[in-house]
């Protein structure tokens, strides 16, 4: 890799304009240390930062570009939407096209609201839910990250895991009174806090794989769980699938594990690459939004023709045959050289992966929750990230996040990932530690 002169410099005059020099925190790379890249362009399994070095990416945009970067049927695509106008603030045939694609691949939506995150979409399923109930609580789990919105700002995952935030100022605890935590995969912490707030719960949100405090899967019998005790106590189910939407199958990981829940947020692959943000579930609980029913929610450049073309091109290209197990296979290759690499260094990792989206975790203990997340060596992590990113390869800045496998990245690409594990493994094992 050559220096990172240019993206140190843009880094520096950037400090002077955007709190951090970012826009999102994770990318600040406080977490690893170094220096953040600026990309200026990336395709297919690779992006260039300024300094023109190559790296094969598995944050692909927070895993939005499953395709890849640039991929030339969404390019394409783009290019002919944008010459008839990029936003018009009234409906258009390509949010009904969008629509009846989704519904179609997630059966449990029978009717969606397009926006502009996945922040929005779960602030406003949580309001739906909230109407529908008439109930104010809401239960979510430690480690699960549902976007940046008051109420969902405790216990969080991604970046205040990631900077070790606990709650975020600026939150009243008048929100943040109503949202009750348990811990991922516990079913007895649920049932300790149904116990007491049974009734005054609305909803319980979660990620069906939790993906922002690196990837935890669910355990055998805990979604069922969930969804068979919100049954029975009038809650509704949110599904926040921002990240395992179209990524895990084209049902997304509710088709996985055959549970159909009340609600559920989308983003990211629904927009190929493009400001997205979707919730969507039960008629009778979307004919509750605003101008059907008495829930106000609204947005500008929702359902905008640029990210809708995007989105449905993307998911196009994605419902041909074998994407996903193309996808699976090159995941589980990755994984097997990544288990092989560690236990040939005497590396104590736990990789945890399911389809396409993976972390390795610098710890002994397997990784079940939040707690045994947070275990891990952040240290080594950092340096594990910086021997891969010296030799072409960029894995996200922080333990707490997922990677993301695309359709783009080739055999070669998996070799040359598991060559350099081999590396940084062995210069890891060989540095003095601290853990
Ligand atoms: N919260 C995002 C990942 N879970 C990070 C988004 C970004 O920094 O772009």
């Amino acid at each position: 890799m050559k220096e990172l002169k240019r993206s140190k410099e843009l880094f520096q005059e950037a400090q002077r304009y955007l709190p951090g020099g970012v826009d999102s925190p994770v990318r600040a790379f406080k977490a690893v240390g170094g220096n953040p890249l600026f990309i200026r362009r990336g395709q297919g399994s690779k992006i260039y930062d300024e300094d023109d070095n190559e790296f094969i990416d598995y944050v692909c945009s927070w895993g939005a570009l499953i395709l890849g970067h640039s991929h030339p049927q969404v390019v394409k695509a783009l290019k002919k939407v944008i010459e008839s106008g990029t936003s018009f603030g009234t409906p258009t045939e390509l949010e009904t096209t969008l629509a009846k694609m989704i519904c179609a691949a997630i059966p449990s939506i029978k009717m969606i609201r397009f926006v502009n995150s996945g922040t929005e979409a779960t602030m406003s399923a949580i309001r739906l839910a909230r109407a529908f109930t008439k109930r104010d609580k809401i239960l979510k789990f430690s480690g699960c990250y549902h976007g940046h919105s008051d109420g969902l700002l405790t216990k969080a995952g991604s970046g205040l895991a990631t900077l070790g935030i606990p709650a975020s100022l600026g939150v009243p605890a008048f929100f943040t009174n109503q949202t009750l935590i348990a811990p991922y995969n516990n079913l007895e912490g649920v049932a300790q806090v149904f116990d007491k707030f049974g009734q005054e719960i609305a909803a319980i949100i979660v990620e069906p794989v939790a993906a922002n405090m690196g990837v935890v899967p669910p355990q055998p019998g805990f979604l069922e769980h969930l969804r068979s005790l919100t049954q029975k106590s009038g809650v509704l189910l949110i599904f926040d699938e921002v990240i395992t939407g179209f990524r895990l199958t084209y049902g997304g990981a509710q088709a996985l594990y055959e549970i159909a829940p009340d609600l559920t947020c989308l983003g990211k692959i629904i927009g190929g690459g493009l400001p997205i943000g979707a919730y969507g579930g039960r008629k009778e609980i979307m004919e509750l939004i605003a101008p059907l029913g008495p829930v106000y929610q609204a947005g500008t450049l929702s359902g905008n023709p640029v990210a809708m073309t995007a989105g449905i091109k993307t998911l196009k290209v994605l419902s041909q045959p074998e994407s996903y197990s193309q996808l699976e296979k090159k995941a589980s290759q990755l994984e097997k050289g990544i288990t092989e690499a560690a236990s040939k260094a005497e590396i104590n990792i736990k990789l945890s992966r399911v389809g396409s989206l993976f972390t390795i975790f610098f710890t002994r203990e397997p990784v079940t929750d939040y707690e045994t997340a947070s275990q891990a060596s952040t240290e080594l992590y950092a340096k594990f990230f910086h021997q891969m990113l010296s030799q072409g390869i960029y894995l996200p800045p922080s333990q707490f996040e997922a990677s993301f496998v695309s359709l783009a990245h080739s055999d070669e690409d998996i070799e040359i990932t598991v060559d350099a594990v081999h590396k940084a493994f062995n210069i890891i094992q060989k540095a003095p530690r601290r853990d």
